[in-house]
């Protein structure tokens, strides 16, 4: 008896989606490893709880394959990109991440709709607020380093934003969730 409940191109997708997810979870450790020999310890403290939440969310494809009776293949993960150049640098690959992510899993949901996979739909849907929580994330960091004056910004801005970052949510709050009196 078949007890497969995934066809093989959800199953490939949601296993190379699996694979992102472990090698965004690398990419932040390799820039959170920059930031810490760069002196910058509050972006790499930030950055490194950043990739323990990527490795969350690999964990949660793998689970989600194995329980629909589908098999994981764990393959390799490929190595991380360059260093950044600058703080500026780095939020702006950080941002670059988020976009490709979320496109990445923008097209696993439409190939779901269109097999009327429901449960692999729905299983997507956290997916899809987390990575509008990720990109909101990865904005508030650029427009901090805007405001500090971007590439340009002084040493004194950078030791601000350091160590307002040891200390930053992992989690953005998303504009559904803010009131008129909680903006
Ligand atoms: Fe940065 O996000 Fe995973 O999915």
């Amino acid at each position: 008896m078949n007890t497969n409940r995934l066809s093989e191109t959800l199953r490939t997708s949601l296993n190379d989606q699996m694979t992102k997810e472990a090698h965004a979870s690398q990419i932040y450790i390799s820039y959170a490893s920059w930031a810490a020999s760069e002196g910058y310890d509050g972006i790499a403290n930030f950055l490194f709880r950043h990739a323990q939440e990527e490795r969350n969310h690999m964990i949660k494809f793998l689970e989600y394959i194995i329980e629909r009776g589908a098999k994981v293949k764990v393959d390799a993960i490929p190595a991380p990109p360059a260093d950044p150049v600058s703080v500026q640098d780095c939020f702006e690959k950080v941002f670059e991440q988020e976009i490709g992510n979320t496109e990445s899993i923008y097209k696993i949901v439409k190939q779901s709709f269109d097999e009327a996979d429901w449960a692999t739909w729905h299983f997507l849907q956290w997916f899809v607020k987390e990575q509008t929580e990720e990109e909101t994330l990865a904005l508030n960091l650029l427009d901090k380093i805007k405001v500090a004056g971007g590439e340009k910004a002084s040493g004194s801005a950078l030791y601000s934003i350091d160590r307002d970052l040891a200390q930053e949510p992992d989690e953005a709050k998303l504009a559904e969730e803010k009131t008129a009196m909680n903006p």
